[in-house]
């Protein structure tokens, strides 16, 4: 799709798949006779001539796909609420930040392959009523994981459009149940050196840590991701469970999450720690504030040969612009 076509569709929320396009997955596998969300996103993606890797083989301690909610399995859907077309499997897959394995983005696949992820439990605390140490599959038992398809834009220019499968990170938060006095929630990466050679030089501030205020964790948009096209996360993309944050920059979307503590102070993150003159706490999307470095208006789609145009918050306003009513939003480096 150009870029011309592009500018002619009104922006509007999210793209999360539009209703019309989630079918009943059993109605739907009944009527065409396929075996499974991975299958159903590969014969979508085959339409687009994009090919789903079927290379994965590191071990995962669940899979999604077999907690994948039915009603919830988008069948059809190949491209974003604007019809933009879902980045292909070997791109998301194949470039990433995770700098805990390497900085190289097409290498972190290969240095990451062995990564252990099971078993891998998720401690939840601080300003709450119920404190629990979660282990993954019990997450996937508790909440029934969602399609969600979002643009994901990251701080250096670049973006993709991401078939997230996951949860609201708010029903997991309702589950502990937040004191009065919790107003952040901080999140925190693995801390594992013999697993992760990033983190033997200390060049960097580890563990990775991030923070959202309370209302935006609590926003529908925002999810806790546990797979992608259906299938498990990679460990490139943070298995087993990593934020999706849509209307920020891409590295407020913290992978391979061990920790998450409702905190009553805004905390100190992985970034604001590295550069606080260039990355801010919100780090919310937004066209008209450049990085000190280079301009923000315009992204690198990955696997697309145009620059398309940023949008304010991602493209997601209409959803998420209330949150910072009263704030200046030029302000993006607080
Ligand atoms: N723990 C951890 N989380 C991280 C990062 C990282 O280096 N370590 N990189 C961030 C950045 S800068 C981006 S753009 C996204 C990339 O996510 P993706 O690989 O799934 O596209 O992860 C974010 N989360
Ligand atoms: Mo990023």
């Amino acid at each position: 799709m150009d870029d011309k076509k592009h500018e002619s569709v009104q922006v509007k929320s999210s793209e999360i798949t539009p209703e019309h396009l989630y079918l009943s997955r059993r109605e739907f596998l009944k009527s065409i006779g396929l075996v499974g969300a991975g299958a159903l996103l590969a014969a979508a993606c085959k339409r687009h001539g994009q090919t789903p890797s079927t290379t994965a083989t590191n071990p995962s301690p669940a899979d999604v796909s077999k907690t994948f909610a039915p009603s919830q399995t988008s069948a059809i859907s190949s491209t974003d609420k604007l019809g933009e077309p879902i980045t292909s499997y070997e791109n998301i897959t194949g470039y990433t930040n995770y700098y805990e394995f390497t900085v190289n983005k097409r290498d972190v696949g290969e240095v990451a392959k062995d990564f252990m992820t099971t078993p891998w439990e998720v401690a939840v605390g601080g300003r709450v009523n119920k404190p629990r140490t979660f282990g993954f599959e019990d997450l996937l038992k508790l909440f029934s994981q969602e399609e969600r398809i979002y643009r994901f834009r990251c701080v250096e220019a670049w973006s993709m459009v991401i078939p997230w499968v996951g949860f609201p990170l708010a029903k997991l938060l309702k589950e502990v149940e937040p004191m009065s006095d919790a107003a952040y929630v901080r999140f925190e990466t693995l801390l594992d050196p013999e697993q992760m050679p990033g983190q033997k030089a200390d060049n960097f501030p580890w563990p990775y840590a991030e923070g959202l205020r309370l209302d935006e964790a609590m926003h529908d948009l925002t999810i806790l991701a546990t797979g992608l096209y259906g299938k498990s996360l990679l460990p490139q993309n943070g298995a087993p469970i990593r934020a999706v944050i849509p209307w920020k920059y891409g590295f407020k979307s913290i992978k391979s999450i061990i920790k998450i503590e409702l905190i009553t102070d805004q905390p100190d993150t992985f970034w604001t720690k590295v550069g606080p003159q260039e990355y801010g706490f919100y780090a919310n999307v937004n066209p008209d504030v450049n990085h000190p470095r280079w301009s923000q208006a315009t992204e690198h789609r990955i696997g697309e040969d145009n620059p398309r145009k940023t949008f304010l918050f991602n493209g997601y306003a209409e959803e998420v612009a209330d949150l910072y009513k009263g704030m200046d939003l030029t302000r993006n480096f607080d």
